[in-house]
């Protein structure tokens, strides 16, 4: 088999388990590892304390970390999009069953199919990865041309707009790279005036200032400065990522709708269980991120903007 037509193989079981696109990039590291070391140094990972760790950061600056002798990352992107009625007070990325889950089946699958692949003198060796791995995805995923990343951070595919996630197999075998695309946001500026925070610069997110953050992986209290702008959006807050005109090529997903009760997302109804049957009533969702005690927080937050408003106070 030519080595193009191995590509062609593996594009093709991509988009047989799921997928909606596969690109094909070097191991190499990425070149904008010192936007993320500035990053970093100026404290916008805010209480993502885990970001600073050393394994953190080595593998994001080397994905051969993750994989010795790799040669090959395959970038994947899997549409989140879905269509027809829905909670639209959480995140997009939340109507669907936790990613982290169910991509496994399909990035262990895509990982066996191309192990079994023969090369030339050697084994091959294939690792899956997607969000939790220490890699800076949206970098490798925009050199493998998968799409480009956007002002307001996020990777837009001119096939997908930007309601997908991305995945990455990192492999020893040895393909040949595709090129970025050629393609930029222009005098676009929809996303940086649709933030309510202030969080948002070009390509650049104070996670401190992200309702995102505050909502999802933030332990505490929400600073009160931040909670008008939450309006009724009580998980994760997408302002930016709906202003964004490339969402006309959305394509529908694949992937499983959340299956949950939406009378669940009531303060009084979450006071009433404990950590334990919040951990049974959620199984599967993305909204145990936040745990019981942070969706609670974001609930009483959410439902006090709302009493304001039906009261005629803002
Ligand atoms: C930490 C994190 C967050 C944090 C911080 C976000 C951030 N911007 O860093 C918070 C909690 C806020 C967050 C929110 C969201 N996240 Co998030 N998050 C991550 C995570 C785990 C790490 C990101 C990271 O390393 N940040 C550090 C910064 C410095 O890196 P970066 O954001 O990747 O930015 C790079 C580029 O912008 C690039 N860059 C900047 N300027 C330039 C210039 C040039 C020339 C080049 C080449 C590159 C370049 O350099 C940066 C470093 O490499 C990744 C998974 C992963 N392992 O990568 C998911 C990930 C980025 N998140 C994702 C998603 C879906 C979201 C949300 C939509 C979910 C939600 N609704 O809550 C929001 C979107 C908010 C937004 N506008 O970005 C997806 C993005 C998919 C996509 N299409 O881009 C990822 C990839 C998870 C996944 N596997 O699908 N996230
Ligand atoms: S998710 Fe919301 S708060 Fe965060 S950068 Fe986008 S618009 Fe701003
Ligand atoms: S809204 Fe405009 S500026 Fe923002 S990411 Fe989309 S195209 Fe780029």
């Amino acid at each position: 088999m030519t080595p193009s037509e191995t590509k062609q193989q593996i594009i093709e079981q991509a988009l047989r388990l799921g997928f909606n696109d596969c690109r094909f990039t070097t191991a190499e590291p990425p070149a904008s590892s010192d936007v993320f070391l500035r990053w970093l140094a100026e404290g916008c990972h805010a209480g993502m304390r885990w970001m600073e760790s050393e394994r953190s950061i080595r593998g994001r600056l080397d994905p051969r970390k993750t994989l010795p002798d790799a040669k090959t990352v395959i970038c994947l992107a899997a549409s989140y999009y879905l269509t027809g009625p829905q909670n639209t007070s959480v995140a997009r990325y939340a109507r669907v069953a936790d990613y982290h889950e169910t991509l496994q089946t399909p990035l262990r699958q895509l990982c066996a199919f191309i192990e079994n692949i023969e090369a030339p003198n050697s084994h091959v060796a294939a690792v899956f990865a997607s969000d939790s791995s220490h890699l800076l995805e949206r970098d490798l995923a925009q050199r493998a041309g998968l799409g480009f990343i956007g002002k307001h951070n996020n990777l837009i595919s001119p096939k997908l707009g930007n309601w997908f996630f991305l995945s990455e197999i990192i492999t020893t075998l040895e393909l040949e790279p595709d090129p970025p695309l050629d393609i930029q946001c222009g005098s676009c500026d929809r996303c940086l005036r649709a933030c309510p925070t202030g969080a948002l610069r070009e390509r650049h997110l104070d996670a401190r200032r992200c309702l995102s953050y505050l909502t999802i992986e933030h332990r505490g209290d929400i600073p009160s400065e931040f909670h008008a702008a939450m309006g009724n959006r009580f998980f994760g807050c997408d302002r930016c990522l709906e202003a964004c005109p490339w969402n006309r090529f959305a394509r529908p997903s694949t992937m499983p709708p959340m299956e949950l009760d939406d009378r669940l997302f009531s303060a009084e109804l979450l006071e009433s269980l404990d950590n334990a049957a919040f951990k049974q009533r959620f199984a599967g969702t993305a909204f145990l991120r936040a745990k019981r005690d942070g969706l609670l927080r974001n609930l009483l937050i959410t439902e006090k903007n709302q009493k304001r408003t039906t009261d005629g106070h803002g």
